[in-house]
């Protein structure tokens, strides 16, 4: 039997457990990386495992998250994790180098390879043929000292993609469509391949917006084939020799197949306030709009910079709209302000800002009250951009330019010829923000500033768990909920007890005061709990506050791992009608936890109603190991 690409990286990457759907595997990483926000927590973890040098290919700390620098907490982590990945054998990307994984993509990535990292988005990297995968900092620390990062034995989807996009039909909305489909639940614990004859019309960059945002269907990762389109970006990266192909034998097997017709396509947006919520632009032309921005690890690269630089061409910003461009990184950056796009689109009216997320995580750029924002990055969780009140449409660069000369969301097939952009042959290749680490470790002195505080262990579980049900909230609670991260909250991101008074507010701004009012207790939950970004403060902000376990009715992948890493106990109602029947300060008990983490079969009684439930915890003895001992950390030791 024939074998898909995913088994073919996975087959010479597991190290323990076998080819067996559901069952967890551990697999070697090549590579790893990090990037600001969640490096910190993900360094100090590091230095706490007591590794001295990386045992991967390549490990690359990046920062691109907190590049406002309102007083010295960032720039204090910066020094820090420059001076750390020094030490350890880690290349560092200084900021202005740009967003980690279109940098990754660009000067990095290996087709074939494994990367993890302490983002969310680095399945981008399957964009050029790797299984990258998202991770809490812990997993990427693991992964840097050598250890094998453990995965459920994914369901493979074949996305087989026919035909070709229509003029102003784009990648975004090959995954906006599959978005539509798929739901932002519905990936979890499976990976998306692409294939069929429609590949061959896209890109490493257009590849790579796709995985990039599979992310948002809660999937472990998305992978392209590595072919023609892959050597000649690698080729123009003056990288070929990294190239190797790769594609699905004739006979591979899948476990389900979605068809998409790219001829039958049209422009789409992900409407206010989830990705999945997608509908055509032309059913939704009489939105004014207030701000663009284009940008982020979505759509940033060069060829899509070169596209908008061409639609604002001799044109000028609408005067209601604000419209804020970053380029995804110095070599798309320098490479559009050596050829002149940077002048046209400077000239039209745009308000350049670095290379690095920005808007995309709230870090400036928060528009006014109740505006319509269109932008071109991944999510679009109310209250992410900073904003509460505002409304963010997910669209592709050429929709996000159209609007911004015209002040609504247009149909840009009105608009007459689409740019037509070339990959280039050549990149500007120019290195000289990436520091390699030192040959000695002893020669490097590792700065800490005041900001960077202890981040807390779990204790050894109690055979009587019990407390208050503190919250109770519903489906699809994304980390932005859990642990909100704006310009006002982003520089705490190695100060876990400052942080603990923003958990879960936007749900109940109560919450951080009733947890430590009571001395911790539960959460309880709808399905896809902690859906979004990969950041492990959604778990350790929760075990400072003495969470001992989390109720709900389903998990989102990388925030049910950082849970178990970290000991707060992920159950799931064998009853999904139980959940109607819990209140917040319920009083609840856990009786022989320690044998029911064992069976994995759990009675929670709740006191105050006297009824019980049933609940499963659907975890590997390798994590029911981290439940028992307080988390991965306690393992180790
Ligand atoms: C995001 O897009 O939500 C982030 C910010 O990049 C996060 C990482 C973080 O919270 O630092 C992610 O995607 O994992
Ligand atoms: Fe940065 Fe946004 Fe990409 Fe996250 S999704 S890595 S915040 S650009």
């Amino acid at each position: 039997m024939g074998l898909n690409i995913v088994e073919k990286i996975l087959k010479n990457h597991i190290v323990v457990g076998e080819m067996k759907k559901g069952t967890e595997v551990g697999i070697r990483i090549d590579q790893t990386l990090t990037q600001d926000s969640t490096g910190t927590m993900a360094y100090l973890q590091f230095e706490a495992i007591g590794v001295d040098r990386v045992k991967t290919k390549k490990s690359v700390a990046y920062i691109d998250h907190n590049l406002l620098q309102t007083g010295p907490e960032n720039a204090d982590d910066h020094l820090y994790i420059q001076t750390v990945t020094k030490k350890h054998g880690v290349y560092y990307s200084k900021p202005g180098n740009g967003i980690c994984h279109q940098v990754h993509l660009e000067r990095f990535g290996v087709p074939g390879y494994t990367l993890v990292g302490s983002d969310s988005h680095t399945p981008t990297a399957g964009g050029i043929g790797m299984i990258g995968i998202g991770a809490g900092g812990l997993d990427v620390a693991v992964a840097m000292g050598g250890g094998e990062y453990y995965i459920k034995y994914p369901e493979v989807v074949k996305v087989n993609l026919t035909g070709n996009l229509k003029q102003w039909v784009t990648a975004k909305d090959v995954i906006l469509e599959v978005l539509k489909r798929v739901t932002v639940k519905g990936g979890v614990d499976k990976i998306f391949e692409y294939g069929g004859e429609g590949i061959k019309g896209l890109s490493v960059p257009d590849r790579a917006t796709i995985t990039n945002m599979g992310a948002e269907l809660g999937a472990t990762t998305s992978i392209f084939p590595s072919d023609e389109a892959t050597l000649e970006f690698l080729k123009a990266q003056g990288r070929e020799t990294d190239y190797i192909e790769l594609k699905a034998d004739e006979e591979a097997s899948y476990d389900a197949i979605v068809d998409i017709n790219l001829s039958e396509l049209e422009p789409l947006v992900a409407a206010p306030h989830s990705p999945d919520n997608v509908v055509k632009v032309s059913e939704l032309t009489n939105i004014k709009v207030d701000q663009v921005t284009i940008g982020s690890c979505t759509n940033s690269s060069y060829v899509d910079m070169m596209k908008v630089a061409d639609i604002l061409n001799g044109k000028t910003v609408n005067e209601n709209v604000s419209l804020v461009i970053g380029p995804g990184s110095k070599q798309v950056l320098n490479m559009l302000a050596e050829n002149g796009a940077l002048a046209k689109m400077i000239a039209a009216g745009a308000r350049i800002i670095e290379s690095g997320c920005g808007p995309c995580i709230g870090m400036g750029q928060s528009p006014s009250n109740n505006a319509v924002s269109l932008r071109t990055i991944n999510r679009n969780f109310k209250g992410r951009c900073g904003t509460t009140s505002a409304g963010v449409y997910l669209v592709s660069p050429e929709v996000a330019a159209v609007a911004a000369i015209e002040g609504y969301i247009t149909d840009p097939r009105k608009y007459g010829e689409a740019p037509k952009v070339e990959m280039p042959k050549n990149f500007l290749i120019n290195d000289n923000l990436v520091i390699p680490p030192a040959e000695n470790s002893n020669e490097v002195d590792v700065v800490r500033g005041p900001n960077i505080k202890a981040f807390p262990l779990g204790k050894d579980l109690q055979d009587k768990v019990e407390g208050k049900v503190l919250i109770k909230v519903e489906d699809n609670i994304t980390t932005d909920h859990i642990m909100p991260s704006d310009a006002k909250l982003l520089p705490y991101r190695s100060n876990i007890p400052h942080l603990s008074d923003y958990c879960l507010t936007p749900c109940n701004p109560e919450f951080p005061k009733r947890a430590k009012e009571y001395g911790g207790g539960f959460i309880v939950t709808g399905d896809n709990y902690g859906q979004g970004s990969s950041r492990e403060h959604a778990a350790l902000v929760p075990l400072y506050l003495g969470i001992k376990a989390v109720f709900a009715k389903s998990f989102a992948r990388i925030h049910k791992a950082n849970l178990l890493n970290n000991g707060i106990i992920p159950l799931v109602f064998d009853n999904a009608k139980d959940y109607e029947d819990i209140n917040e300060f319920d009083e609840l008990v856990i009786n022989n936890a320690l044998s029911s983490v064992e069976t994995g079969t759990f009675i929670i009684e709740n006191l105050s109603k006297g009824t019980n439930y049933k609940m499963t915890l659907n975890a590997s003895d390798r994590q029911k190991r981290m439940i028992l001992s307080g988390g991965l950390i306690n393992t180790l030791k």
